[in-house]
């Protein structure tokens, strides 16, 4: 297989994290690419352009984080992402976790691509960062269950969404509860996410 990514992608690091929880990354190799510049072999998997996308040895690509990540647990169910006991959970807090980073990664995008006036009355931008902030605070007040052994796709989802918008936009102050420190404290220690950190 082959993941095709970019060092800062939120997303691509959720399928990064996943697979080494799984023990699918030596089957792995990682194809860096551009998506702004559309990369050839990036527009030839994904026509839409963007990370990730898993090219599987058959030549069929998957794009999309989630469906990959359906594609992953199939392919090795054990250890799961999306153990039986917690399901719902972890599903719950994904959907969270992937809200946090659709908003996030869409006003960085748009600063940078979409013009000097990007973050100035806009709308759609004030929308963003309303949902990020009604996030953090109902996070704060319904703390996520703490994470015991391997994390589940929830737990993993969330902890790269905090840490996404403390690298890209720190003025959310993302772990400013220091109930979430203590939260991502067991996820931060883990290699997967060590060895993914963005910078
Ligand atoms: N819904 C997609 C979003 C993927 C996405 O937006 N990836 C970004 C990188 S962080 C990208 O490649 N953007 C390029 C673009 O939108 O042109 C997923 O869940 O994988």
């Amino acid at each position: 297989m082959q993941l095709m990514l970019t060092p800062t992608s939120p997303y691509a690091r959720i399928v990064r994290v996943a697979l080494m929880l799984k023990g699918l990354d030596s089957e792995c190799a990682m194809h860096w690419v551009d998506p702004p510049s559309d990369t050839p072999e990036l527009v030839n998997a994904n026509p839409i352009s963007r990370v990730p996308v898993l090219v599987l040895d058959d030549g069929t690509a998957i794009s999309e984080t989630l469906l990959i990540i359906h594609y992953l647990e199939r392919r090795k169910p054990d250890p799961s992402l999306l153990p039986s006991a917690r399901l719902y959970k972890e599903l719950s807090l994904a959907g969270k976790a992937m809200g946090l980073v659709d908003a996030a990664f869409w006003i960085v995008f748009n600063r940078r691509f979409g013009g000097k006036n990007a973050d100035e009355g806009n709308t759609l931008e004030e929308r963003r960062i309303n949902a990020i902030k009604r996030t953090l605070e109902e996070l704060k007040k319904n703390p996520p269950h703490a994470v015991k052994g391997l994390p589940g796709l929830g737990q993993l989802a969330l902890e790269v969404a905090l840490e996404y918008i403390e690298f890209r936009l720190p003025e959310f102050n993302a772990f400013e509860s220091g109930h979430l420190t203590q939260w991502s404290k067991p996820l931060r220690q883990m290699e997967a996410f060590h060895l993914t950190e963005f910078h």
